[in-house]
């Protein structure tokens, strides 16, 4: 009885000097993300740790760090090595293949019709259905749209992509569509994605504008074609059992924290859109509008077939449609 008196009394003044009381049980979580920290989902990270340490006196602490290949954070969340992860989904399908629905391209008109769906009936059932695969779906965050660049070679129209080699995500809805359009695909994690673009192991490779931005990209390329031919969705995922060793107050606050994720992760992708594409072009790079966007959906159109046998036409018409 006396040593462990003596003990607490020892610890209190670590205790006090860190902020927090002696009583305190400390759980440690980490999450990463896959772009700077100076980015749209660094913004949705620090929400995160605002939102869930705060709603949970600190109890819940938070670790931000940076894990660029998407595909290790999700295998290492699976695993419970780390708790959290923020990323895109293109790695997802891979490991949840109802999601894969959400990467066909030219599926969403804008960013509203995007987020009313992630935020809606048939979003949230994908995200719940995370916990088939051994991951919690915590939060819908965004990439945004993707467009595409090249280096030194130049595409006028979706015909000069015939036999180019351009690096995608590890993605096959992905990979389908830009097949359909005469492309080589080039799969590889966003980790390999810098070297590949310096060592011209590719002729380009697309990316939503606040990727592009924070990563530098436009430093490695020559080219931008504003294509946004696909909507690139992000996600906040969790370990189930982390999740489920968190008590009532703890898991009230990771949904909070979580949404809070989500919106300023919005926040940041608007700000990057309106203000980004002028800053790229000050850097240097040569911004192109594609005023003819159609002419992508058609190039890609070769595939469609496949993902209405994939989906269901009535599911992709019902996300197509959604007001
Ligand atoms: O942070 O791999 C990619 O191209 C993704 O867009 C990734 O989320 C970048």
């Amino acid at each position: 009885y006396i040593r462990k008196i003596s003990v607490l009394v020892g610890l209190a003044p670590l205790a006090m000097a860190c902020g927090m009381s002696a009583a305190a049980a400390q759980t440690v979580l980490t999450v990463t993300h896959s772009s700077p920290a100076d980015s749209h989902f660094g913004d949705a990270a620090v929400a995160f740790k605002d939102v869930l340490e705060g709603g949970t006196d600190g109890s819940v602490s938070v670790v931000i760090q940076r894990l660029d290949n998407e595909r290790e954070a999700l295998e290492s969340v699976q695993l419970g090595s780390q708790e959290c992860a923020i990323g895109s989904t293109g790695p997802l399908g891979n490991f949840v293949p109802e999601t894969r629905v959400l990467d066909v391209p030219f599926l969403f008109n804008d960013y509203a019709h995007a987020r009313g769906v992630l935020d809606g009936e048939i979003g949230q059932n994908l995200l719940a259905a995370l916990s088939n695969y051994g991951l919690e779906g915590v939060a819908w965050l965004e990439n945004g749209f993707r467009s595409l660049t090249t280096g030194s070679r130049l595409v006028e129209s979706p015909e000069d992509l015939r036999g180019m080699k351009i690096r995608t995500m590890e993605n096959p809805i992905h990979m389908q569509a830009w097949e359909a359009a005469g492309v080589l695909p080039t799969p590889m994690a966003f980790s390999e994605l810098p070297s590949a673009l310096q060592q011209g192991t590719v002729d380009g490779q697309e990316n939503p504008i606040p990727v592009i931005l924070s990563n530098n990209l436009d430093m490695m390329q020559q080219h931008l074609y504003l294509t946004r031919h696909v909507y690139s969705p992000g996600i906040l995922v969790c370990n189930p059992d982390f999740v489920a060793s968190l008590d009532d107050t703890q898991r009230a606050a990771l949904t909070q924290a979580g949404a809070a994720a989500a919106a300023a992760n919005r926040a940041r992708v608007e700000k990057d859109e309106t203000a980004g594409i002028e800053t790229l072009r000050k850097r240097g790079i040569d911004v192109r509008e594609v005023e003819n966007r159609d002419a992508y959906r058609e190039a890609m159109a070769g595939a469609n077939a496949g993902f209405e046998s994939e989906f269901g036409a009535e599911t992709l018409q019902r996300i197509r449609n959604w007001s």
